[in-house]
This record gives C-alpha cells, structure tokens and sequence, in this order.
C-alpha cells in the first residue's frame, strides 16, 4: 500500500517553499495551489474514520464567500460537527510533509495515534460550484482509493447539507438516526418540519433570497419543490443570483459577505422597499437579512438579530410549554456582536450570553453546554442547538392545556427544523420565515427590537499578523506588550466606546472592531485603534 501511496502521491506535488494552515475553516487559498493539499486531507479522513472504529468522515470542498478563483477543504467529524481541534494539527503536519517523506508522516502518525490499519475506513464528500472543483475530487478521490477507504461521492451539495449527510450515515438505524441518508431525506426532513412549525400561519409577501450564484441556488430551489407554496398559504420566494453556469459569477455582487461588507442590497435585487431580503454565501452555511426602509434607507438583519429573534421565541415557547424552570436557554456571541444585542438578550430577554473566539466551532461547542443554546456570528454564521434533555422534554411531556400542547408541537417541530450539525442558511431561512409568520412581523418590526450601537470594522495590513495573541475571547490583547493599556485608554474617551484588535484566522491582516454612541465617534475610534496597531 506505501507504493500505491507514494506513486499516487506523486501526481498530486506539493509546491515548493508552500506552507499549509488548518485553519478556522480547513485549508482555502487559491485553487492552483490545493491539488496537494486535497489528497493528503483524503490520507487524514482515512486515519480519522480508522480511529473512531470505522465510523464515517465528511470531507467538503468549498471556499464558501471568497473569490470564484479560491477553494478549500474541510473534515466533518461523524456526528457532523466540525472535525475536532488535535486533528488540525495532524491535518496541517500532513499538508507539510515533504514529498518524499509524505508516506513516513503518514505512518508515524498512524502509530502515535495508535491507529489500526486494518480497520475499515469511510468517507462521503461533497462541493460547491466552483470550476476548480472535480479537479480537486480526483485528487481526493486518489487518496480515498490507495488508502483503502470507502466512499461516496455526493456531487454538488451545500455545506450543511454534507454535514447533516455524515451525521445520518453515522446513525442510521440508531434511535439517534438523524434522518433518512440522501439529499432528498434532507429536503423532506426540513420540509415537514417546516410545514409543522408554521401551524397553519402564513408569510405576508415574497422573501427575495440572493443566493450568491453559488450551491445555494439549485438546491434552494430544489428544497421548494418540497415546500408548500403560495396556494397552500406557504412560502412566497423569488430566487435571484442563482447563475451557477458562470463561474465568475459566484459571490460577485451578491451573496452574504457583499451585503454585510457593502451595507447595501445586490445591485441585482428588485425588491420593493420594506420587502424581505435575504442572502446566503457561496456554501449555503451563512444567511443575513435586510430590507430597505423608505426613511431610514438600507437596514440590515444579522446574526445578532437572528439569535435574538430565536431566542425570543424558543423562550416564549418554553414558558408556553411550562418548560423553562427545567431548561436553560442561552445566547452564544463572539467580540463581534454588536454590544447593543449583548444588553438586549441579557437585559430584555433574560437569558445568560456567552463570548467565544471567532469560528463556528467555538460557538457550537459553546452553545451545547446549554438545553436551548441559540448562536450565531453577526456575520450570519449560526443555529440552535437542543440537548437531550430539551428534547426529551419536548416529546414527553404531558400537556394540561391547548396552549401548552400547540407550544410542545412547535418545539418538536423546532428541533427537527433547524440543523443541529451546524449553522444551515436553508434551515436557519426557514426558521425565520416560521417566527415572522407567527409573530406576524414585517421585518420592519423585527428591526426594531432593539438598535444597534454605531460600529466600525477596519482591515488594517500589518507586517506580522502572528504577533497579535488574544485572550479573553479575543477582546483583549496580551501581545503586544502594553498595546492594549493603549487601546484602553482610546476607548476610555468615547461614550459607550468598545474595541479590540485580532489576527485575522483566514487573511493575513489584522482586524479592528469599534462601537460607540455615534457613527462619527465609532469611526474615530476604529480608526484610532487601526493607527495604534498599523
Ligand atoms: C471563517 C469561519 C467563520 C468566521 C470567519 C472569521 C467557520 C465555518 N467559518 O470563515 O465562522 O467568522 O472565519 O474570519 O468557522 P477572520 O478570522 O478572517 O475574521
Ligand atoms: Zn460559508
């Protein structure tokens, strides 16, 4: 098998002088440079499943919103979340091994991890639309085969839709089976849950859903096949950015990173003032909402609005339920979330909130040690997760009520709505169009629960990011010496003044967050603290 490893290996060179970083979201660069990297993460799914006995990894190939010319790779971990952080390192050891050492590495690593070689492997991999992407699946798919793993090739799917993909395979014929195990059983699932949580209500108007001309858009629309639709007093959706033939389309002009960097709707939208908008990135594993208010001009919906909308209505439901004396409901935020959602889910809503670091792992993990732990990143990166006992306590308990029975109905459905591998902007649009329709909100109305603190994000280059370390959630810095004492001091003299400094984990830049009471002051201040760490 060394040979087979070796010569196949061989067809897939590392690139002289390339150093390769497992980072927050696996390996992405530009699509020229992962040949390499794409078969050595095969080799490290086979050393994965091997170790957990033969259980089933997901592998996805996606650059999610960056540029039609990147890509990247990551590892799903059996039961679908994010694949565990000691295996970063073996992933990032194994993209760097030297060619010829490659297949040594790989040994070495199978010993010290005291793996059985002789225990099957499994894998199921997916990607996005990105042209460089069968290119790449041939390389995965050279690993897969000389390392002897089984696998299933899924084609195009979105991010969260290999995730829950590897969580059914893993369970299937378990009662904790997640699913039926195909892309179909994914829209069926959602679709039932869907028409289940509605009970009966109905949107007002069309959602407009940008889907960034990525993966998105053909299996949104194929979820609308499932989904009940005007006539039934359904959904009303009109589809744009759904070119997935051009290339050069993806995440241009649209998508979720443009209209959260850009604060403005893709030029392409036709949507009417006060219409609801929505756009998801090129994986299909982020969403924000917006709507163009005819006096305040653009307005935008982001995670933090969607974790404070959830939270109030998995909170309302729970009382309805008599559950929340049993169950502990809580909001995850990173540093990012504006510091006005922070005040409104402790104060308003009542419910605990904690700060992780930036990455969607971090707050997933976060999230679980709650019944009802409700996340997202403000970039829209997000879900709801419930815990065993949430669950139990939502199909066991006894109702005494018509009220208490219907909000029982509505948490089960909940639970089986929304993803709970990972953050779903097909799942998370659902749950959202359900609240909405429940509340009978005009996004209007859901804007203004509570208003954002004027706020400032600033790329700044710097020569080296990697002398920038955090802690605290990254709300503070230790290193540099003294720049935070700094950093303090400029924070002191703005009125409701917030920032901090963190390395970027995907681009090689710093990046520097600034709120304050006014939009002049959180500019100076963001600018303030750019200059300070420039
Ligand atoms: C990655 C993360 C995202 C995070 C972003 C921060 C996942 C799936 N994705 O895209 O959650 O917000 O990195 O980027 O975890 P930054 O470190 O460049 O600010
Ligand atoms: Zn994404």
């Amino acid at each position: 098998m060394d040979e087979a490893i070796l010569a196949a290996s061989n067809k897939h060179p590392k690139p002289d002088g390339k150093v390769f970083q497992y980072g927050t979201a696996g390996f992405r660069m530009k699509a020229n440079l992962l040949d390499s990297v794409v078969f050595r993460v095969g080799l490290i799914a086979a050393l994965r499943s091997r170790k957990l006995g033969g259980q089933t990894i997901g592998i996805m190939i996606t650059a999610s919103h960056n540029p039609p010319e990147d890509n990247g790779v990551k590892l799903v971990d059996p039961m679908g979340d994010m694949l565990e952080s000691s295996w970063e390192q073996y992933s990032t050891e194994l993209a760097n091994a030297a060619n010829e050492d490659l297949v040594k590495v790989y040994r070495k690593l199978e010993q010290d991890l005291r793996i059985d070689p002789a225990t099957p492997a499994k894998a199921i991999f997916a990607r996005d639309t990105r042209a460089s992407g069968p290119a790449l699946v041939k390389a995965l798919v050279n690993a897969l085969k000389e390392s002897g793993t089984e696998y299933t090739d899924y084609g195009l799917l979105t991010t969260p839709q290999l995730h829950y993909l590897t969580r059914c395979t893993n369970t299937e014929g378990t009662p904790q089976s997640y699913g039926e195990v195909s892309e179909k059983g994914y829209y069926e699932k959602l679709s039932e849950a869907f028409v289940r949580a509605m009970d009966g209500k109905t949107t007002k108007g069309a959602l407009t859903v940008d889907c960034a001309n990525g993966v998105g858009g053909p299996k949104l629309k194929e979820l609308l096949k499932y989904l009940p639709t005007t006539v039934d007093g359904g959904l009303q959706i009109n589809v744009i950015n759904d070119d997935v033939l051009n290339p050069d389309s993806l995440n241009s002009e649209c998508g979720a990173d443009f209209v959260k960097t850009k604060q403005r709707s893709p030029p392409s939208s036709k949507a009417a003032s006060n219409d609801r908008c929505c756009s998801l990135d090129g994986d299909a594993d982020r969403i924000i909402f917006y709507f163009n208010d005819p006096e305040h001009g653009f307005r935008l919906l982001d995670g933090d609005k969607i974790a404070t909308l959830a939270a109030t209505f998995i909170g309302d439901l729970t009382r309805a339920a008599r559950l929340s004396d049993e169950l502990r409901i809580g909001v995850v935020q990173t540093a990012y979330a504006n510091g006005a959602s922070t005040n409104y889910v402790e104060k308003t809503l009542g419910f605990p909130v904690v700060c992780t670091p930036t990455g969607v792992k971090w707050l997933h993990h976060a999230a679980t040690k709650f019944d009802v732990g409700v996340y997202f990143e403000a970039n829209g990166h997000g879900t709801v997760v419930f815990s065993p006992q949430a669950l139990k306590a939502f199909y066991t308990t006894k109702p005494e009520s018509p009220a208490q029975a219907t909000a029982l109905n509505t948490l089960q459905a909940l639970s089986e709505l929304i993803n709970q591998t990972v953050g779903d902007a097909l799942s998370d649009m659902l749950l959202v169009e359900t609240i909405l329709a429940h509340k009978v909100w005009t996004p209007r109305e859901w804007d203004t629960t509570y208003i954002d603190l004027p706020n400032r994000l600033v790329r700044v280059e710097v020569n080296d990011r990697n002398i920038f370390k955090t802690t605290n959630a990254e709300r503070k810095l230790v290193e540099p010496h003294g720049t935070q004492q700094q950093l303090d001091s400029l924070v002191a003299k703005f009125k409701d003044g917030r920032s901090f400094a963190r390395a970027s984990g995907t681009e090689d830049a710093v990046r520097v967050y600034a709120e304050a009471a006014t939009r002049s002051e959180a500019d100076d201040l963001a600018r303030q603290v750019a200059a300070l760490v420039r």
